[in-house]
């Protein structure tokens, strides 16, 4: 655990109890410069950069508006802007956390005039390798020396995974204050002078390259050096011209509203700081090689293209989930059947498409290796099995479009059938349309429909059949009707793999549908009747 007592002595750690959250505070935002440190009793939460460590307990975090679980020995880099807080939940044991909270700004200094600046040099690093140097000033140098002393004395049994996180905090800091990263200028530490100098011009242009009036002799002005002084130290530093690298960042910028909006030249020109038309013309061909009008069509048409990769990339990656699914039913798999259609949900396939293409896809494949004799009833139970806690998953999600209806409906496999998945389905989707249905199971005798007619007001009777020589109970189940005197109050719908239309023409029934989402349509227009 912190030690509290310890770390009070050296003065900078907070301990306080929120909520009934135990919260340790590394403070090293307490050494703000003087002028912040006046304000750090009001300072937005959204200035400071934390790192949190559970250090006992367990509860949960809310991070931007999604409720997740926390356990001892998490680590969480919040980055500032992030709503996050932290909650304790039913079977919580305490929570503990312990924080390193630093501030946002101040850290970087690229001054040369400022006496400041030369103090401390540190990389940014993408991918482990160190792409640029940041110069931080003597306050930034301070407080990670602060994080790095506590985290040795305090911690030392987590000091690498501390200093990694550091690490890559305060690359993340510098990348978002400075915007180093990506900048192709690599010096040396000990170049720092020059480099802090053509940092901060860097910087400068960056933010203020709209302004016609950012010129040499206006940003040399401003870091207190002569023009050429500045030119030369600049040249130094990234081998290029400092006007080359302006009308580079302008025009880049310019390209960037071209691909991106749909401003006319003369607004992009005025956006971007640079001077007229023609020159903007003839200096975009010289970088680009072709003119603006056609740099902008072509990205759009790329911009077109790359969309249709990813649709192509997005169907791809649904179709192999969807063949997956499909494997593992075949394979009994339920328990990764439910992850995978998890997955895919997460993912956004509908859930119409994980049964058609996934679960029914399955049987189907199942349903022919059991006709050839390649698979006995044991693999076709286990994949049903896998099937339907599949289709319990989608349950929620299916059904839910379309006309909704309120009515009483029964179902059943007719007698002598004991398949029940279709009917299940077609059960699940009525469900969801919003009508009631009572299930009468499998092996269902002629009477038993009648009487959940009769007897539980039902006014939709769906029969479902799988095997042709179970379908003539279809027949007998509406005669069944006829002989009870209430045939014309009911509505008899069938269904079934090998049921077809001509065979309810046939036999006098009200409707056929093919599939389960169908039979729901219709049973819910039945209703509207
Ligand atoms: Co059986 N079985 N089976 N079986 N079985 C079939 C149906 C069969 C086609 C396999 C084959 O040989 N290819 C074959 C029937 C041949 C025929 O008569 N033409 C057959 C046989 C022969 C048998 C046994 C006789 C095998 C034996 O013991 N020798 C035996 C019969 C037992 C009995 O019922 N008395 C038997 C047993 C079994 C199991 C118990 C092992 C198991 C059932 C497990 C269960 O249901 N709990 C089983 C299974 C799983 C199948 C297959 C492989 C899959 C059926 C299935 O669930 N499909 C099946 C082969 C196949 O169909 N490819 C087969 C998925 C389900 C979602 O589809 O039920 O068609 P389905 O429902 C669809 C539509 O038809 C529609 O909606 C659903 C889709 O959205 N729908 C309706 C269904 N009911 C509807 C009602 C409606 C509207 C739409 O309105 C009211």
């Amino acid at each position: 655990m912190w030690d509290t007592a310890r770390a009070g002595d050296k003065g900078r750690d907070v301990s306080e109890a929120r909520d009934g959250i135990f919260y340790t505070y590394l403070d090293v935002s307490e050494k703000a410069h003087p002028a912040e440190k006046t304000e750090k009793q009001g300072l937005e939460q959204s200035c400071l950069l934390v790192i949190d460590m559970i250090d006992s307990g367990s509860g949960g975090h809310l991070v931007d508006g999604r409720e997740l679980p926390c356990k001892e020995n998490d680590i969480y880099v919040i980055s500032p802007c992030t709503p996050h807080r932290y909650f304790l939940t039913e079977d919580s044991a305490g929570l503990t956390v312990r924080r390193i909270a630093v501030q946002l700004d101040c850290w970087l200094n690229g001054r040369a005039a400022d006496k400041d600046s030369r103090h401390y040099c540190y990389g940014v690093f993408e991918d482990g390798e160190r792409v640029a140097y940041a110069m931080l000033n003597s306050t930034a140098k301070e407080r990670i020396s602060d994080i790095y002393d506590s985290i040795e004395c305090e911690l030392a049994d987590r000091e690498n995974e501390w200093k990694s996180v550091v690490k890559a905090y305060i690359t993340l800091l510098l990348s978002f204050i400075g915007r180093y990263v990506g900048n192709t200028i690599k010096t040396s530490p000990e170049r720092g002078e020059y480099y802090a100098t053509v940092n901060s011009a860097i910087e400068i242009i960056k933010r203020e390259f709209g302004n016609p009036e950012l010129s040499l002799e206006a940003l040399a002005q401003r870091l207190f050096l002569s023009q050429a002084r500045f030119s030369q130290i600049f040249k130094e530093v990234t081998g290029g011209l400092f006007s080359d690298y302006l009308r580079e960042v302008r025009l880049s910028r310019a390209a960037e509203l071209l691909k991106e909006s749909d401003m006319t030249v003369d607004r992009i020109v005025a956006e971007c700081g640079l001077c007229n038309i023609p020159s903007f013309y003839r200096n975009f061909r010289n970088a680009y090689g072709m003119t603006p009008q056609i740099y902008r069509q072509m990205a759009k048409i790329s911009i077109k293209q790359t969309n249709i990769n990813k649709n192509e990339e997005s169907e791809t990656k649904q179709m192999e989930i969807l063949n997956q699914i499909s494997a593992n039913v075949q394979a009994g798999k339920a328990k990764i059947v439910a992850e995978l259609i998890g997955q895919a949900l997460k993912d956004g396939v509908s859930a119409s498409e994980i049964l058609d293409g996934g679960l029914l896809a399955g049987m189907s494949v199942i349903g022919e290796k059991f006709k050839n004799n390649e698979i006995y009833v044991p693999q076709v139970l286990v994949a049903a099995r896998a099937m339907s806690k599949g289709a319990e998953l989608l349950k929620p999600h299916l059904a839910k479009s379309g006309v909704r209806a309120s009515g009483k409906v029964c179902i059943g496999t007719v007698a002598g059938d004991l398949h029940d998945i279709g009917k299940n389905l077609v059960k699940m989707m009525m469900e969801g349309k919003g009508l009631e249905v009572i299930d009468l199971g499998v092996d269902v005798a002629p009477e038993r429909f009648v009487s959940a007619a009769v007897n539980d007001g039902c006014r939709v009777i769906c029969l479902s059949s799988l095997l042709t020589t179970t379908m003539p109970v279809m027949a007998e189940v509406v005669k069944a009707f006829e002989a009870a005197g209430i045939r014309d109050k009911v509505k008899i719908m069938v269904g079934g793999a090998p049921v077809k239309q001509k065979f309810c023409d046939d036999i006098g029934a009200d409707c056929y549908t093919p599939d389960a989402a169908s039979a729901a349509d219709a049973a819910a227009t039945f209703f509207k009747e």
